[in-house]
């Protein structure tokens, strides 16, 4: 994995993206990073957050420690120092050096995440009230995804699975290891194709072509939602995106292909069908 970010050294106890994928999901940070963009972005937090620490305790020590110490029932005296020139430069060169540091390891990240040049494989997404549908542009094959939790969970009469609410009828299947351009639109309002684990979050426009994209690097099951407030069902049309071996990703394909040929709905599994 490269990832070179910042020469390790002075940030090397910031926890990386490489430890929190081992140490599991914390309900306190973002999701363990599975994808080289994913893992930069959690890398950015981590250091800006720890940035942010250090001047927070800077400068509050340092302005404690004035306070107490130059108190006036010490018997101190105000010093006068308007318009001191060297004051002002550091105050203006510090901050503009810290504002650089961070600005530069950002902007790379996000040129990054833009570069959809190159991919293995094209996927049209479009987002509708309420559900997505995924188009295999080299494939030829396409099919909805519609959230599978049961009414009954939904209504209380049944008690909530792991995944309440985050479980489709017919999750989108990738290959692991390859790098997935998505093609983003809607067909009817603004909806946000939003997977934390693969560092992307897109709004699908109407009429518009927003495209993304994301190389997993494990195989699994991860798993976002809308995330743009797109009706009363907004919460209700989850993403899955499944990331299998290639050899079972051709597999699932030539399925579909035979399914599509026979003329069935695609993909149509059990809990779909009822
Ligand atoms: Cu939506």
């Amino acid at each position: 994995m490269k990832r070179k970010l910042f020469g390790g050294g002075f940030f090397a106890f910031a926890p990386s993206a490489a430890l929190a994928a081992t140490l599991g999901p914390s309900k306190y940070n973002l999701q363990p990073p599975q994808s080289p963009i994913a893992a930069q972005i959690y890398d950015l937090h981590t250091i800006i957050l720890a940035i942010c620490v250090v001047i927070f305790v800077v400068v509050f020590g340092f302005m404690f420690y004035a306070v107490f110490k130059h108190r006036k029932a010490a018997g101190h005296q105000a010093a006068h120092f308007h318009e001191n020139t060297t004051v002002e430069i550091i105050w203006t060169v510090i901050p503009f050096f810290i504002l650089v540091g961070m600005a530069y390891p950002a902007t790379k990240t996000v040129i990054e995440m833009k570069d959809t040049s190159a991919p293995d494989m094209t996927v049209k997404v479009t987002g509708y009230q309420w559900k997505w549908h995924y188009d295999y542009l080299n494939e030829g094959i396409g099919f909805y995804s519609n959230l599978a939790t049961p009414k009954e969970q939904i209504e209380g009469r049944a008690p909530k699975s792991e995944t309440y609410l985050l479980e489709v009828d017919n999750p989108m299947v990738v290959p692991v290891g390859k790098k997935v351009r998505l093609l983003i639109t809607a067909g009817d309002v603004l909806h946000a194709w939003f997977v934390p684990a693969f560092g992307v979050k897109q709004d699908a426009i109407p009429g518009f072509i927003r495209d993304t994209w994301f190389r997993a690097e494990k195989t699994g099951i991860y798993r976002g939602q809308c995330a743009e407030l797109c009706g009363k069902e907004h919460g209700f049309m989850p993403i899955v995106v499944k990331v299998v071996e290639q050899a079972e990703y051709d597999r699932w394909v030539a399925e579909q292909k035979q399914k599509k040929a026979a003329g069935q709905p695609v993909q149509v599994s059990a809990a779909a069908a009822k």
